[in-house]
């Protein structure tokens, strides 16, 4: 049985002080499903770009692709842990720790990498071998895509009545995410911080610490957030995993 991706872009048109426009990406949403529930999840798509709080779209994309079945990976999600902390000065240092683990010497520079994360609309690929960023397009950042979680579709992962994507659940969209970035290619570990204002957890994901979550990474009300991917250059090549992060379909087997 073949599969469908579905993405979904909304932006607003906006003029800048040269009376210039350009269009400003307001939310998105992507989805792996039968073709049985194309229509549903679709219209799901197209309320949550409607409602979202950062405003009315003034251009909604829907793009509807046929994946082969034989083309889909399935992983199983990372195994999540929780830490509690007292303060997200104390989340950072945990996070940090963490990381410092898994790549040794990074440490002290991770504190310098995550702000200049901030404007991203991706992710920084950093490769822990030369000290080297890799993403393409340095401002954007490296985007993982074509990716959601196995049967997330079905009626009891949802509240009566309420279509799945209407509402942005943190937490599933993450392990989702986390999961096939740390199966992707020369990936050795993520630090993920949200750039929702009310957002304030986060986590560490690697395939050797799991998915680990922190449940306060930074002060409530902070808009600044973005994602790290570190990765080992001795292990594969940049290419491979751009290819991975952005071309490989993926399901993920929740539990
Ligand atoms: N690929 C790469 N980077 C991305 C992607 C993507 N598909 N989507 C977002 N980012 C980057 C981007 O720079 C954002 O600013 C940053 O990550 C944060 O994205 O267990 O909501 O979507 O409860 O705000 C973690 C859940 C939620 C923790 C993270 O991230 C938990 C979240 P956001
Ligand atoms: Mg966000």
């Amino acid at each position: 049985m073949d599969y469908f991706s579905l993405k979904m872009r909304a932006s607003q048109d906006v003029e800048n002080v040269d009376g210039d426009r350009h269009e400003q990406h307001i939310s998105g949403a992507e989805r792996i499903v039968p073709q049985s529930e194309i229509e549903s999840v679709c219209i799901a798509m197209v309320r949550r770009a409607m409602k979202h709080p950062k405003g009315d779209p003034d251009k909604i994309n829907v793009k509807i692709e046929r994946v082969a079945e034989s083309d889909i990976r399935i992983l199983d999600a990372l195994p999540v842990t929780r830490v509690d902390v007292d303060s997200w000065q104390e989340g950072r240092q945990k996070a940090f720790d963490l990381i410092g683990e898994a790549a040794a010497g990074i440490r002290e520079k991770l504190p310098e990498l995550l702000q200049a994360t901030y404007p991203m609309r991706g992710a920084m690929l950093y490769d822990i071998r030369t000290g080297k960023r890799l993403e393409p397009n340095l401002e954007r950042g490296v985007r993982a895509t074509y990716m959601d979680a196995l049967k997330s579709n079905d009626v009891d992962a949802r509240k009566e009545g309420e279509a799945p994507c209407q509402n942005k659940n943190h937490f599933n969209e993450a392990i989702v995410l986390a999961t096939k970035v740390a199966n992707a290619p020369g990936i050795v570990a993520e630090l993920c911080i949200s750039d929702d204002p009310d957002y304030v957890t986060g986590y560490v994901g690697s395939l050797k610490l799991g998915y680990v979550r922190i449940m306060k990474l930074k002060e409530m009300g902070d808009p600044n957030g973005g994602r790290i991917f570190l990765f080992d250059s001795s292990k594969a090549t940049p290419e491979e995993c751009i290819e991975f992060l952005q071309q490989k379909k993926v399901l993920v087997r929740c539990p």
